[in-house]
């Protein structure tokens, strides 16, 4: 026996086939339609509005105040020399709640041997790899480069991870939270190494024993500030 044998449609149908009480009854549909949709629209309505407030809330703006931190050496190396530079990047002379974005080296020199017809040297550089924590991998360094004409070697290492000093947004409960990724500390801290080596070239019958070269390095420190639009 099914279960379809037992429901009885009678009432149902009797219902349908009066005229008035399916008038009621279309009646009665058509408003608890309208008070559907309406209850419906009001729902996703308040929905996005909860939405907007929560994501409002929790979406900062990141900026960061900038400072540097300059060495610079000028040394005059003999033809065929190789130095190194040790510069040390200590706690103490960056400043509170600040931390190293990036160093960035500058490698300058010209022909000053004052010999006629004399062509620029060769300088080359690299920044060695110390223990300092910095993003030793990062794509954006670059870590060596050379010279022939006289022109700058510019050098850049990544200290802090994804540091760029552009204001950037963030998401959080409170300043706290969203200055996390800003605030570790450690990366940029130690020694930085930049090996320097001169090749001079000579003009003809004439002797070219030396340059001068200036190494100028700029270490950008930034502090994090978060504000919620
Ligand atoms: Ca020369």
């Amino acid at each position: 026996m099914s279960d379809d044998a037992e429901f009885d449609f009678t009432g149902l149908k009797s219902l349908v086939d009066d005229p008035t009480s399916n008038k009621t009854m279309i009646t009665v549909l058509a408003i608890s339609a309208i008070i559907l949709v309406y209850t419906s629209v009001d729902l996703s309505n308040l929905n996005k509005e909860v939405r907007e407030l929560k994501d409002s809330e929790n979406q900062w703006q990141i900026s960061f105040d900038l400072d540097t931190i300059s060495f610079q050496d000028t040394v005059i190396l003999s033809d065929g020399e190789q130095r190194q530079f040790d510069y040390e990047i200590t706690e103490t002379q960056i400043p509170d709640d600040y931390r190293v974005g990036n160093i960035a080296v500058i490698i300058s020199y010209s022909e000053t041997s004052g010999l006629p017809a004399d062509p620029a040297d060769s300088v080359s550089s690299t920044i060695r790899q110390t223990s300092m924590e910095a993003q030793w991998n990062d794509e954006g360094n670059t870590l060596s480069g050379s010279s022939n004409d006289a022109s700058d070697i510019e050098l850049m290492l990544q200290t802090y991870p994804d540091f760029d000093g552009l204001t950037t947004n963030g998401t959080g409960l409170n300043s706290y939270q969203v200055l996390q990724p800003w605030t570790q500390s450690g990366f940029g801290v130690g020694t930085l190494s930049v090996v320097v080596e001169l090749n001079t070239q000579s003009p003809p019958f004439l002797t070219d024993s030396d340059e001068e070269v200036t190494v100028a390095v700029q270490v950008t420190i930034f502090k994090a500030n978060a504000t919620s639009p």
